[in-house]
């Protein structure tokens, strides 16, 4: 007898994108109808494979002895059932469209619901239950009867209900499997995560109720007045208090108006009115356009300083509650951020009012991507398969009929890294003839034979610039497309380095229009053991490792430095200044907003402190104007010191999505230049009981090493150069050009010798001759350490002369050593974080203070962190350290050997020794874990250098150290 098998589950390997589903239509938050979130408990069995149980579950009746318990929405692989799976761009199960494997958990979800006690009668109309996303596919029962499946994960599918609902005890069966012929359109580079993980909503439709509509408003800005045209399925009228408006449906009418930018998102109140139902509608009026080459806004070219948006939570995963939806728009909007690409799916619809109201730019990309495929060379892309192509549509349409009516969504995306093929092309015809007035992006067609945009990801500075001149040739319909960087400057780990030269780049090509950094949050998911856990932790047999650590938030939504970095380089001001004529330059770098809602002020400073201040008037510059603003005279009576102008712009008052005084951009430039430290060689190096003296220092005189400065210990004082390789030095196993963390361990840098040569007295100098060196190589630094002292304090210099054949460059070049006792830390430099040569924007000259702990940055995975950049002094664990010249500075309570061993935060464990780099450089970050390494002028090469550091004692138990 043969089984069938298949019968029972077919329809989770058909193509087609589901049966029984309602037409998709506009998403509006609410309504005066009726409706009852279906959130919260569900009952919920999971069995391993998609046809494992039958369908009785469903009926009504069914005892549900011994299910778990399971929070909808939510994913049940991070509710203890199961484990994630990360997968960046290959299928995690055998790739073999559209099959997918007989392991394919299945997760049975029950609810049990009473009707709320106003529900409509039946005969005022219908009801529809809504799921707003279901990983990957579900098939749907109402009190025993099959209503329907579906696939399309992050996209809404509404059943028709009303006949079956109850007024008591509706018995809801959603049977959600893994995987599903859908998984192959969902490849997309983060955790495979099942659940129904949005909301589920039954909602009245009354009779004569509001079904589809589309609210067209576009504004003219030659004559400042907005068109609004509100298409609706069911015919009403649509009012607008604010502006007068009261239309039948289907009839434009043309007002004066203010217009909807990201940088002022102005939204009027209105009302869709029909027989039996009223909607609120915000509406937004702009006009987006893609003409001369150029990408317009209500006119005006537009520059996107954006961000790839995966929708994460570190315990809820995609499930995202509107707490978080609003964190991230917020932090998006202190930070300078002015645009979010949706990637690589729609968010929840929420966030879209959320973009709305507060201001972004939005690609809203749809639920596809093919990536895998790019494994055999694309063949059987479903995207080039007509079979897959009502898939495609189905996507597409569910996409923009939702989001349709959101003004901050000002293009859309077909999807993201799905090759080429016809299936694009339909969904790119289907999208423009819905929706003529918004351009198509897709970055995987080099053609652009889709599109109205020129996206392209991860290109270097170079290539850019060709685009940016028009240099680049390729066809001729790209040629003549405004060009975005639809993703770039990969924030994994420390990084993402070259950002400010991006910037400068699009601000001085307009056919350059901007990009979105890959990304936003690290989708570090919260584990007891590991503090976040990333790919590989649950035990998968295919992973990507920390690759889906890659945002410019940590997985807590902390900043990292690279959002610290991006929020400087994309400032909406740039105030620069050389100190020498008594003014500032201010450029207004909106595109839309004057300087009215900014407040100026200047500081003088000197030696990090600030001795006066006061406001700055600036005129209310239009967009791309600048001023040079004088500033006052510098106060006579200022002590002697390093001197500095800081400029601020702020909130003159509160906005919405900060409080006045927010500082929105700022600009430091020196007003009198730094003096070096001097220490006249003047002690004599005395020797006695192995030890050898010079003022306060003490030495080890066999070997010429430090022991002691003043009472403070000193271990191991030597050259390093090796730093715990950052994602971005090891770089992407793909990228063409040499990658330096593979590089420097193949050479031995890790693993350095060193050589004692010779340790001379002289009169007043104490010289240490050593050879640094790794085993097996020719290759070497020659070190000599000369120690000089005036009596009160110490100077070493440190002459290094590369020997041999170095071809790569070095991680870093300085000292290193141990100190006991550290817990303050004091500098005047570069601050309040961390910064590298191409990662430094963001530091300000001033006098910053920190615990050692509160030094580290916590990358999920541990790696070279923490520098101080342009530091002058520091003082910590009883030493006064200056340098000659300035320096980078890292304390941390572990060595460096142990960073880079430790795959997890929770493998540095504090030892008694705080390890001290003081660095005369450092090699650049880059962005390789996916992308352009460091720029060449970052590149730190073995070359002949000198440095000093003046060391010394600090008088025990100085205040704050
Ligand atoms: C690119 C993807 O679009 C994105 O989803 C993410 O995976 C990113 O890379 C890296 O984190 S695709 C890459 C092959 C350039």
């Amino acid at each position: 007898m043969s089984v069938p098998l298949r019968t029972a589950v077919d329809y989770v390997e058909d193509v087609s994108p589901g049966s029984g589903t309602l037409p998709p239509r506009a998403w509006y938050a609410s309504s005066d109808a009726t409706s009852l979130s279906l959130n919260g408990d569900w009952l919920f069995r999971l069995s391993p494979a998609a046809g494992a149980e039958d369908d009785s579950f469903a009926r009504e009746g069914f005892d549900p002895d011994g299910w778990a318990r399971i929070a909808v929405p939510g994913h049940w692989v991070l509710q203890g059932h199961g484990s994630p799976v990360y997968t960046n761009h290959r299928y995690p199960f055998p790739v073999d469209p559209p099959r997918v494997p007989t392991e394919n958990p299945t997760g049975d979800h029950l609810r049990v619901f009473d009707l709320p006690p106003h529900w409509p009668d039946r005969s005022d109309g219908e009801a529809v239950l809504r799921f707003e996303g279901v990983e990957s596919c579900a098939r749907v029962w109402l009190n025993g009867t099959e209503l329907g499946t579906f696939k399309g994960s992050r996209l809404p599918h509404e059943f028709a209900v009303g006949r079956l609902l109850k007024t008591v005890g509706n018995v809801l069966a959603v049977r959600v499997h893994q995987w599903s012929a859908g998984s192959y359109l969902e490849d997309q580079d983060q955790w495979w995560l099942p659940g129904i993980f949005r909301d589920v909503t039954l909602s009245h439709r009354p009779v004569d109720g509001v079904r589809d509509f589309f609210v067209h408003a576009g504004y003219d800005h030659r004559t400042d007045t907005g068109t609004l045209r509100v298409d609706s399925a069911v015919p009403g009228r649509v009012t607008v208090p604010g502006l007068g408006i009261d239309v039948p449906t289907g009839e434009p009418v043309t007002v004066p108006v203010e217009p909807w930018s990201a940088e002022v998102p102005r939204l009027y109140e209105g009302v869709l009115a029909t027989g039996g139902e009223r909607v609120p509608l915000r509406i937004g009026f702009r006009t987006v356009e893609v003409s001369d080459g150029l990408l317009r806004v209500n006119g005006r070219p537009v520059l996107f300083k954006g961000v790839n948006r995966h929708e994460w939570h570190p315990e809820r995963g995609r499930a995202l509650d509107p707490a978080t939806m609003r964190e991230d728009v917020l932090l998006m909007k202190r930070h300078n951020v002015n645009a979010v690409r949706t990637s690589h799916y729609p968010p929840h619809p929420a966030f879209l009012d959320l973009c709305d109201e507060y201001g972004l730019w939005v690609i809203d990309e749809c639920d596809l991507e093919t990536h895998g495929f790019t494994e055999a060379g694309w063949r059987d892309n479903p995207v080039d398969d007509d079979r897959w192509t009502p898939a495609l549509l189905d996507r597409a349409a569910r996409m923009v009929e939702r989001d349709k009516n959101h003004p901050s969504v000002v293009l859309w995306s077909l999807g993201n890294e799905a090759g080429t093929g016809r299936g694009l092309t339909a969904m790119a015809e289907w999208i423009h003839g819905r929706d003529p007035s918004r351009p198509v992006h897709y970055e995987g067609d080099p053609d652009c034979r889709d599109t109205d945009v020129y996206a392209r990801m991860y290109a270097g500075h170079a290539e850019v610039e060709r685009i940016g001149r028009g240099l680049d040739g390729g066809p001729r319909r790209r040629r003549r497309l405004p060009f975005l960087l639809c993703e770039y400057a990969h924030a994994m780990g420390n990084g993402p380095g070259g950002l400010a030269e991006y910037q400068r780049l699009f601000e001085s090509y307009e056919r350059l229009q901007g990009g979105f950094v890959w990304e936003w949050i690290d989708h570090g998911i919260a584990h007891p053991e590991l503090g976040y856990a990333y790919g590989g932790d649950f035990g998968e047999e295919l992973h990507d490792g920390n690759f889906v650590c890659d945002g410019l938030l940590f997985p807590d939504r902390r900043p990292s430095p690279g959002l610290v970095e991006y929020r400087k380089v994309i400032e909406p001001v740039g105030i620069t200044g050389d100190g020498t004529d008594g003014t500032v330059r201010v450029t207004n770098r909106y595109d839309v907003a004057d300087l009215s809602a900014l407040a100026f002020s200047w500081s003088y400073q000197v030696d990090g402190e600030t001795v006066a201040s006061g406001p700055l008037p600036v005129p209310p510059l239009a967009p791309g104007e600048s001023a040079d603003v004088t500033l006052p005279v510098p106060p006579h009576d200022a002590p002697a010191g390093e001197a500095h102008w800081l400029v601020r712009a702020a909130l003159a008052a509160d906005t919405a999505w900060a409080d006045g005084g927010h500082v929105v951009a700022w600009g430091q430039f020196p007003a009198s230049e730094r003096t070096a430290p001097h220490v006249t060689a003047t002690a004599r190096p005395r020797t006695g009981d192995g030890v050898l003296t010079l003022g306060p220092g003490t030495f080890d005189a066999r070997t010429g090493a430090l022991v002691a400065v003043g009472d403070a210990a000193v271990d191991g004082l030597r050259l390093d150069v090796w730093r715990a390789p950052t994602d971005n030095d090891e770089g992407a196993a793909w990228q063409s050009d040499p990658r330096c963390g593979p590089l420097w361990r193949g050479i031995g840098l890790h693993r350095m010798r060193h050589r004692l040569d010779a340790v001379e007295i002289g009169e007043d100098a104490l010289t240490v001759r050593t050879r640094v060196a790794p085993a097996g190589r020719e290759l070497g630094l020659s070190t000599v350490y000369r120690w000089t002292s005036d009596g009160d304090r110490l100077r070493l210099t440190v002459c290094v002369l590369p020997e041999g054949d170095w071809t790569v460059p070095l991680p870093r070049l300085g000292i290193r050593f141990g100190l006991h006792t550290v817990d303050r830390v004091r500098w005047f430099g570069g601050g309040p974080g961390e910064a590298y040569p191409d990662t430094r924007m963001a530091a300000a000259v001033g006098r910053w203070q920190s615990t050692v702990d509160g030094m580290q940055t916590p990358y999920v995975r541990p790696q070279e962190n923490g520098a101080r950049i342009d530091v002058r002094w520091a003082e910590l664990g009883g030493l006064r350290v200056e340098g000659d010249p300035l320096f980078l500075l890292t304390a941390r309570r572990w060595t460096t050997e142990q960073l880079d061993a430790a795959a997890h935060r929770t493998d540095l464990v504090p030892g008694d020794t705080v390890w001290v780099n003081l660095d005369h450089a450092h090699h650049g970050i880059g962005s390789q874990s996916c992308g352009p390494g460091p720029l060449p002028r970052h590149h730190l090469r073995p070359r002949p250098a000198e440095f000093s550091f003046v060391f010394s004692p600090l008088p025990s138990r100085s205040p704050g150290v």
